[in-house]
Parts: structure tokens; C-alpha cells; sequence
């Protein structure tokens, strides 16, 4: 049996509060599911890119609904924060608690249902801890694709997804995974519980709870169990990757191969100096045998094969200085390793700042060379890069600012003030898809006014009136 941790320094700490609220977890998912030993949190304590740490109370490992309701109302009635986590791999410190040490870890590891998919409806029911890899094994297995993918694939869990309202790299052809989303089953603080799961495609009762929830961060509601809308898989699929002179020749060729390339997939971007960084770090080939300023990874699918299609849309466009194509799996795989690797590549050498922005797509050229040239300019006694990579289809830049690692905090703060504000200034989001978590919670009311902000207060005022689902995260304190 475990035993609860000795309470770190300016952790409040009534004993029998504590003795209870352990006591009622344990109850609630069993002892065994109720971690407190540094060495078992540990993992659970730490965000991926490691710069967000904190403390957590105690982590549990609910296995079904009834044990995610008895859990909050446990912590309803201790006051004690919770931090739903899922697969802990969120960019923006939102899973992970603060260094108060009174928040308890709900881990939805363990609440993994993967019902039948229903063919008819092309929908499936499916546990919020399922990782997105499991999903989509499958869906495949029964002639279906999900229709939202991202390079966290082996650990994101469709809960964590729903709650940023991921993106990823389909975006362009299906959407973010609020669209994908036609149920939910969510518990609130109060233990209540939230399940509407038929997946009506027409269902006009009023409010939409599973919108509502998507984006929500885990301040709204913990979600258990998802109805997902999944695709049907295509057979036939064909990557290029294309070179260019620059990012603006590539925005004027993706909206050509948009207009004659129906099943276009996927357009990512990346430039010169991340192809060298995903070099230097993993020893990946140049994929063409010069270098060239930015490429465009495209990938169209159908149910026959579009190589004819997309290798005639290519031959029309004029800037293209290189192109190479790959229509196996292998193939395809190496060229995709070369954007997919740019954030790991990033954390090895970083960690780095991350502002995932979105900005409308005929500005993104300016914008991008003006956060360089800003960033540039706001270097210190160490020099600032700033690298740019992303979901080009969506108007989506990830800039990952190096050099800010051991800056003091007001530095940082002038950085992504000024960064954030560039984007503002060009008429964009200061989050894309990656959400707001810790990170960006200072700079929410560069993208939204305060009417707006106001009604996200009445919202979590309504829903979680004593403010212990995920606080520090999302809304402005
Ligand atoms: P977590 O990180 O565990 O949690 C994320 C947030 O959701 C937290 O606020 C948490 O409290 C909340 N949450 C988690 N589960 C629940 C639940 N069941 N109920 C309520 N709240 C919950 N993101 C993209 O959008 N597109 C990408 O292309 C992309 N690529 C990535 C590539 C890499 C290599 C990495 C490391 C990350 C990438 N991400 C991307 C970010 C991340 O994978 C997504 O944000 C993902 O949706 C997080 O899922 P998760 O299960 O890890 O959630
Ligand atoms: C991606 O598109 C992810 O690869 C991560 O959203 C982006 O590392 C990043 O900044
Ligand atoms: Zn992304």
C-alpha cells in the first residue's frame, strides 16, 4: 500500500482534511490508483517540454465515470484542485499542476472503452484516455480513419484533444477535432455527470455541451468518453515534398494546388534552418541534393491514386525550384520525418519559447519575416533565433524562439508581449491549436474582448462555481 507524502513546504495543510480527501480518492478508484511517492507522480509533475513543474498532491488513476464523479466530489468537498491530465502532452503547461502542492492529478489513463465502430454512422464511442495511435489502429481496422492526426499520435489521448481542440496536419482537409466531436460524456466539479452520446447528426435540443467542452482546457468539465465522427480511409495516397524560394511564392502555389488537387491532405511548411536543425540533431539526409530556402510537404489521398493529379498541378507551378515525390509508405514516411521532427529537434537544443499563432494566410509572409526581424531585434547580451515551421493550409505559424531558456522572467514577458502583439497586429490568434494553458493565460485579451471574456467567467462560474477544475490555466486571473 502507498502511503501519502510528507506535505512540501506552503502546502496548506489541515491534517484530517488531508487524511479525508486521501482516504475518500482511495475509496473512490481503489488504493493502488491513488499515487502519492514522489517517484510515481514524478512523471505526472513535469510537462513535455519540461519547463512547466509543479507539485502534485496525490495522482489518480480513475478507471470508469462513476469513479472520475466520486473522485471530483471528493475534491469538491477538500477544495482541492484538480488537473485532469491525459497524455501530458500539451505545449502550453495546462496539464500538469502548480508548485503549491495542492492540487490533485486525475490521470485518464486507465479510462480506456474502445467501443465498436459503428459503420452505419461512420462514428465510434471511445474512452477519453485512449491515445490517439490506439484510435486509429482502430478505426483502420474497420475501413475508417480518424480524421484529425498530429505527431504526438502515440500519446495524445482523444480527452487531451478534444479539451485544446487539437489541429494537427488534416486540418486543411477535415477540420480541428471540434468537428469530429458529435457526443460527450463530461463529469463537472459537482460530480454531476454530462452524457450525451447517440451522435445524432441532427440534433437541435439547444446548447451544444460537447462544443462547449472542446477547447475548454479542463476548467469546464473532465471528459470521459467521446462519440468521434472518423472518415473512410482512403487506399491511395502520394507525399511531394517542394522547394521554394521563399514562404510567399509557397502560399501563392499551395492556393493552385488547393484549387486542383481535391483530395490535397495535408501542406506543411518548413524553412532552410529547420531542415538543418532536424539535420544536426538526427543526422536526417538533404532531401534535395542543394539547399533551398522553404519547402512544402504535401500528401493528397483517394481512392484511387493521385500522383497523375498532383504531379500535373506541380508541373504548373512556375517558383517550384525542386520536387520530390514518394508514393510508398517508406517514401513517404522520410519525408515526413523531416517536419515532424522539428519540435523534438527544438526541445534538444531548447528548450524553446512556443507561440503557436494563426494569422490569415495572404499576411503570413509578412508576418513571418517581421517576427524574425522582431525577435532579432529583441536580443540581449545572447542572440535570439527565431525558427517557423507549420500547418500552412491553416495559416498556422509555430515559432519557437531560441535563447530565452535562463532569461529572467520579465525578458521572456517583453517577448511574448511583443511577439503576441505582432500577431494581433495582423489580425491573428495568439493560439492556433495548442490552447492557452499557463503560458499564454496573460495575453488571452489580445485575441479576445472583454465582453467575451466576461462570458467565459459566467461560464465557469456556472459549471464550477468554487473554481477547482485546472485553475491558473486558460482564464485571466
Ligand atoms: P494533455 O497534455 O494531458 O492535456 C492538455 C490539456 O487538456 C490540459 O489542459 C488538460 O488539463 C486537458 N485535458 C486532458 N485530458 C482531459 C480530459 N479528459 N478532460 C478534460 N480536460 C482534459 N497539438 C496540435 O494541436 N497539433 C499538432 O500538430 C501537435 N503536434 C504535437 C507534436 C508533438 C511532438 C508534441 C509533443 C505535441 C504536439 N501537439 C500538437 C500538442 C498536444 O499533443 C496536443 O495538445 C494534444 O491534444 C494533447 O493531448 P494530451 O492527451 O497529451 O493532453
Ligand atoms: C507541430 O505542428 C506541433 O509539429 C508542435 O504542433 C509545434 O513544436 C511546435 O512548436
Ligand atoms: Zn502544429
Amino acid at each position: 500500500m502507498s502511503h501519502p507524502a510528507p506535505l512540501p513546504a506552503g502546502r496548506t495543510g489541515d491534517p484530517p482534511l488531508e487524511a479525508t480527501l486521501l482516504a475518500a480518492l482511495r475509496a473512490a478508484v481503489g488504493p493502488s490508483n491513488v499515487l502519492t511517492e514522489p517517484d510515481a507522480r514524478r512523471g505526472h509533475e513535469t510537462d513535455w517540454t519540461g519547463v512547466y513543474r509543479g507539485i502534485a498532491r496525490a495522482v489518480v488513476r480513475p478507471r470508469v465515470t462513476a469513479e472520475v464523479a466520486a473522485v471530483l466530489r471528493a475534491c469538491s468537498a477538500a477544495g482541492a484542485p484538480v488537473v485532469p491530465q491525459g497524455g501530458n502532452t500539451g505545449l502550453v503547461g495546462g496539464s500538469v499542476p502548480d508548485p503549491s502542492g495542492r492540487a490533485v492529478v486525475l490521470s485518464t489513463g486507465r479510462l480506456r472503452t474502445l467501443d465498436p465502430v459503428d459503420r452505419a454512422s461512420g462514428q465510434v464511442t471511445v474512452g477519453a484516455g485512449v491515445s490517439l495511435a490506439t484510435l486509429q489502429d482502430h478505426a483502420r481496422a474497420a475501413g475508417f480513419e480518424v480524421p484529425v492526426d498530429l505527431g504526438a499520435r502515440d500519446s495524445a489521448t482523444v480527452g487531451g484533444m478534444a479539451a485544446t481542440n487539437a489541429g494537427g496536419i488534416h486540418v486543411l482537409r477535415h477540420g480541428t477535432m471540434r468537428r469530429q466531436v458529435v457526443g460527450v460524456e463530461a463529469v463537472l466539479a459537482s460530480g454531476d455527470v454530462w452524457s450525451h452520446l447517440a451522435g445524432l447528426e441532427k440534433d437541435n435540443t439547444g446548447y451544444d455541451l460537447a462544443g462547449l467542452l472542446c477547447g475548454s482546457e479542463g476548467t469546464l468539465a473532465v471528459i470521459t468518453r467521446l462519440r468521434l465522427r472518423l472518415v473512410p480511409a482512403l487506399p491511395r495516397r502520394v507525399a511531394a515534398l517542394l522547394a521554394w524560394p521563399g514562404v510567399g511564392a509557397m502560399v501563392d502555389g499551395l492556393a493552385s494546388l488547393r484549387a486542383e488537387v481535391p483530395g490535397l491532405e495535408a501542406a506543411e511548411y518548413f524553412v532552410r534552418a529547420g531542415v538543418d536543425l532536424v539535420r544536426s540533431v538526427f543526422g536526417e539526409p538533404d532531401p534535395f541534393g542543394r539547399p533551398h530556402p522553404a519547402y512544402l510537404l504535401v500528401e493528397a489521398a483517394g481512392t484511387t491514386d493521385p500522383t497523375a493529379e498532383l504531379a500535373a498541378a506541380v508541373e504548373g507551378l512556375d517558383e517550384v525550384l525542386d520536387a520530390a515525390v514518394a508514393d510508398g509508405p517508406t517514401p513517404r514516411a522520410r519525408l515526413w520525418r523531416l517536419r515532424e521532427l522539428h519540435t523534438e529537434a527544438l526541445a534538444a537544443v531548447g528548450p524553446p519559447r512556443k507561440y503557436d499563432v494563426s494569422v490569415p494566410l495572404p499576411g503570413l509572409p509578412a508576418f513571418v519575416d517581421a517576427a524574425v526581424d522582431l525577435v532579432r531585434s529583441l536580443s540581449g547580451a545572447r542572440p535570439l533565433v527565431c525558427h517557423h515551421f507549420g500547418h500552412l493550409g491553416d495559416g498556422n505559424v509555430h515559432l519557437n524562439v531560441l535563447g530565452l531558456a535562463d532569461a529572467p522572467g520579465e525578458d521572456v514577458a517583453l517577448v511574448d508581449g511583443a511577439v503576441l502583439g505582432l500577431v494581433a497586429d495582423h489580425g491573428g490568434s495568439i493560439s492556433a491549436e495548442h490552447g492557452i494553458g499557463r503560458l499564454k493565460r496573460p495575453w488571452l485579451h489580445l485575441s479576445r474582448t472583454p465582453a467575451e471574456l466576461a462570458g467565459f467567467a459566467a461560464l465557469k462560474g456556472a459549471l464550477d462555481p468554487a473554481g477547482i477544475l485546472n485553475p491558473g490555466v486558460l482564464l485571466p486571473g
